[in-house]
């Protein structure tokens, strides 16, 4: 039952400010299907308090008595449930290049913005996380947040230049799933999420027009549930 779903949710200092992109691909894919959870929020080093569920990362999703990590996961599962709700992927078909959306997200755009916008991030966070994230996020970019902020205009050019094959996409058809979205546009658009939740960079050029336009869709989507959510800066 959808009734009491919760939904471990990753929260800055100030704990409305909601900007974990994995968990924003869950919230637009419950919102896609029409259904609600109860977020709660989570920090970083608040381990202990998602250790049900036999790891350490959000988004994490309760319902009834199924419990469900990681997003793709989460999708499968909402996918699977209700399936009488709008469909997240389609096709069997369209289901598998979700997959490659979800991998180009995470693998190439996800360290592209991060290299942008990381140090940001520090500011916004609770105090008990700021060391953690500090030195986890260093050590994986093999750079310090000093040097990365040095670097802010080389690493915005690489991301626009990545983005190519998004922004001429998006020049063709309103969504990466066509005339509506589906959980590609959910995925590629938590990425832009995350950055305008935490970041006061702006990522795209004033002129990036189909790409501007597709991110207004998608702030405008399920009732603006993106367009409200509350901001770091
Ligand atoms: N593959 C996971 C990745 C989730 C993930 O990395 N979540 C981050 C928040 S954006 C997290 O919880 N990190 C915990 C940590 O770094 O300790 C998914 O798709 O849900």
């Amino acid at each position: 039952m959808s009734a009491g779903m919760r939904l471990y949710d990753l929260a800055g200092a100030d704990e409305r400010v909601r900007f974990s992109p994995y968990c924003w691909h869950t919230r637009l894919a419950l919102a896609h299907k029409a259904l609600s959870a109860e977020t709660v929020a989570w920090r970083f080093t608040e381990k202990e308090a998602i250790a049900f569920s036999g790891q350490g990362k959000v988004p994490v999703l309760l319902d009834g008595e199924h419990c469900i990590h990681d997003s793709w996961q989460i999708a499968e599962y909402l996918e699977a449930t209700y399936p009488d709700r709008p469909s997240l992927f389609g096709s069997t078909s369209e289901h598998a290049l979700v997959r490659f959306v979800e991998r180009w997200t995470t693998e190439t755009l996800h360290p592209a913005i991060g290299r942008v916008i990381a140090p940001d991030l520090l500011a916004m966070l609770h105090e008990k996380d700021r060391a953690y994230f500090q030195t986890t996020r260093e050590a994986a970019f093999g750079t310090t947040f000093a040097a990365m902020i040095l670097a802010r205009d080389e690493a915005l050019a690489t991301l626009r230049r990545v983005l190519q094959p998004l922004r001429s996409t998006l020049a063709a058809q309103p969504f990466l799933a066509g005339s509506a979205p589906n959980y590609a546009d959910h995925v590629a658009f938590g990425a832009f999420q995350w950055a305008r939740v935490s970041s006061p960079v702006t990522l795209l050029a004033a002129d990036d027009t189909s790409l501007q336009a597709w991110c207004e869709r998608m702030l405008d989507a399920y009732g603006g549930i993106a367009r409200a959510a509350r901001r770091a800066v």
